[in-house]
């Protein structure tokens, strides 16, 4: 597998932008309940029974920065929503457009002061042919308080309002995690009483996959591997000495820092076709307002398997992106492979990095550190540059006739890329509509790469780290293949010019 010999080979564009407020604040990994965004006025931090009793709207002008029910509902500068019900009427963002489909944002079906308390957790609304959101889903929402040891109504306040409750089981609420982390399962601490059996169980939102099961579901202590980021479902059924069944399920955030692009497809593994695919970050390396002149792939300004992994890290990347290390080695500690282990031994994650290069995988192995584990490609810029945009691009590597290029005879995979914006999920491609990559002869950039989206981030007007996507047009006048819905080029050219 020794790619680097093989280096030689030689607009209507749409922001998908959060740009009402709030988004960041509450949302940082590390600052859940907490917002660095200001808190405006006429938050009222205090336990605010009743909410579904109607708005607590009282008066006064409209702040886009504070986060309480208020007369409207807020659509942000551009229009295209906050993921707040600003409005309290239980529909997030009604009457709010939204430009492209594969554009999601987190969002909240609630008071938006509720908003990642307790045991609430945001879900996500993807935007539908009509230009507008669909229904928010998959989240965990305000319920009527019940005696668990839970803040099912977000309160900021476990099982208030109950007289007489008391319960052997202590349900947490929402959790935050970081990607390619073990999350530690420990059943003395949701149920301390005499158990005849424990069943932990795991599920994943849907650009999750393969979803990660727990190592020992039915221990009383285990672990799961979040190779990806997103919001994960955990759930823990306990047969008491007595027979009788309890238990609990909770929200678990898996959220990175910064700029996370994570790329699946659907022939990894030795189950499916084997197919070795590459994901490639590419900085703005070109002067403010130069279209042209770009650096093409698989040179330092590309973050790739073959110069930003811990072990093939090239000096020539890391002075050219010059970018501040993170020091917090749970960000890259367990980086499959061994990876992180190298990680470990330069004692910081570099930026930008790619966590692993999956060349060819044995689908069903579960230890992240054997070099068989199949796992999604991950890039990270953990404080990425304000203003300096990324360009997103997807290689079909392998030579599918070939099997020593771990083809087995496989032409085509469809890749999904999935990007997190301060651990937001704020787009996915490749599904809807389908991508499809191809084999040419060779292996590399002479087989077909998609030209997927710019990124950039920026601050929005309450403060918080933002980032808006442009995807990539697939325009036959800028290289384009023709007839795909995605731009498909073949080569290690730049492609069409920057978006920004
Ligand atoms: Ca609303
Ligand atoms: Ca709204
Ligand atoms: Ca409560
Ligand atoms: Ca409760």
């Amino acid at each position: 597998m020794s790619k680097t010999s093989l280096l030689s080979l030689g607009v209507s564009l749409l922001s998908l932008s959060l740009v009402a407020c709030g988004g960041d604040g509450r949302r940082r990994p590390g600052g859940r309940s907490g917002s660095d965004a200001g808190d405006g006025t006429g938050s009222d931090a205090a336990p605010r029974p009743g909410y579904d009793a109607g708005p607590g709207f009282d008066g006064g002008p409209v702040d886009m920065c504070n986060p309480a029910c208020g007369p409207i509902e807020i659509c942000g500068s551009d229009g295209s929503g906050d993921g707040n019900d600003d409005n309290c009427n239980g529909t997030v963002d009604e009457g709010c457009i939204c430009g492209n489909i594969g554009e999601t944002r987190s969002c909240f079906r609630g008071p938006p002061d509720r908003r990642d308390v307790g045991s609430c957790a945001d879900g996500i609304m993807t935007c539908t042919e009509f230009g507008t959101w669909g229904a928010c889903i998959d989240g965990q929402f305000p319920e009527d308080e019940t005696c668990d040891g839970a803040d099912n109504d977000c309160n900021g306040v476990a099982d208030d309002g109950l007289s007489d409750c008391s319960t052997a089981v202590i349900c947490p609420g929402t959790q935050g995690a970081t990607p390619l982390n073990f999350y530690d399962l420990r059943g003395e601490t949701i149920y301390t009483g005499a158990a005849r059996s424990w069943q932990w169980n795991v599920s994943c939102p849907p650009t999750v996959s393969p979803c990660p099961a727990p190592e020992a579901p039915t221990a009383k202590d285990t672990r799961i591997f979040f190779a990806q980021s997103g919001s994960y479902r955990v759930g823990l059924a306990v047969v008491t000495d007595t027979g009788e069944t309890v238990g609990c399920e909770w929200v678990v955030e898996v959220e990175g820092a910064g700029l996370r692009v994570e790329l699946l497809w659907d022939t990894q593994g030795t189950a499916n076709g084997d197919t070795d695919v590459d994901l490639h970050l590419h900085r703005k390396s070109v002067g403010v307002g130069v279209a042209t002149g770009e650096t093409a792939f698989f040179t330092k300004d590309d973050c790739y398997f073959g110069n930003c992994k811990a072990s093939s890290y090239a000096d020539a990347l890391r002075t050219a992106w010059a970018m501040e290390d993170t020091t917090d080695l749970n960000a890259c500690r367990e980086a499959p492979h061994g990876e992180g282990a190298q990680w470990v031994s330069k004692s910081a994650c570099y930026n930008p990095r790619l966590d692993v290069d999956v060349v060819r995988c044995t689908s069903g192995e579960t230890d992240p550190a054997n070099g068989a584990f199949c796992a999604p490609e991950n890039i990270n810029v953990d404080n990425p540059t304000l203003g300096v945009p990324f360009r997103i691009m997807v290689n079909y590597y392998s030579n599918g006739r070939d099997p020593l290029g771990g083809g087995g005879g496989v032409d085509q995979t469809h890749p999904q890329v999935n990007i997190y914006c301060g651990g937001e999920l704020r787009a996915a491609f490749g599904s809807d509509p389908l991508v499809t990559l191809r084999n040419g002869a060779e292996f590399g950039a002479a087989n077909d790469n998609w030209m997927v989206a710019d990124v950039v981030f920026f601050r929005n007007e309450c403060g918080g780290l933002d980032c808006l996507i442009n995807p990539i047009p697939s325009d036959p006048r800028q290289g384009c293949e023709a007839g795909s819905a995605a731009c498909i080029v073949r080569g290690a050219d730049f492609g069409p010019p920057w978006s920004f």
